[in-house]
């Protein structure tokens, strides 16, 4: 059994920070669940544009408010706590909050500890594992 909480993992490299937002990742590839669980933190004001070619991921909102525009079909959706999105067909997408936002997300296949998205919001299928 695993067991962890928050606060440690935020002690260690599963805490990665971006421009607009950090997640820490207490599970991921090295734990061999077959997903990744993240609690993220989007910042206030920001919009992020992601495009997760090579994974499915899915979103718990667990405080904030925000919205999610698809950029498949234009949809908009609103985003506040008790929400999920999943983004079942690689979606691209902007991921717009309005206050600070947290969430619960699950990545398969799983994040292996260091990825920040490249230029079109997208992870790696491969990255560097951490020693956490
Ligand atoms: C909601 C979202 O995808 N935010 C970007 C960070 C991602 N959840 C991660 O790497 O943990």
């Amino acid at each position: 059994m695993i067991v962890r909480t928050l606060n440690q993992c935020e002690q260690t490299e599963r805490r990665v920070v971006s421009e607009t937002w950090e997640s820490t990742r207490l599970l991921l590839k090295a734990d061999g669940m077959g997903f990744s669980f993240h609690i993220t933190t989007i910042y206030p004001n920001t919009e992020t544009r992601m495009w997760y070619r090579n994974h499915w991921e899915a979103v718990f909102c667990l405080e904030g408010e925000g919205e999610v525009e698809s950029l498949e079909d234009g949809s908009i959706y609103p985003i506040t706590s008790g929400t999920l999105y999943a983004l079942n067909q690689h979606d691209q997408h902007i991921l717009r909050a309005k206050t600070t936002m947290r969430f619960a997300c699950v990545f398969n296949p799983p994040l292996y500890g260091k990825e920040k998205h490249d230029a079109e919001g997208t992870y790696p299928l491969e990255a560097q594992e951490i020693d956490a």
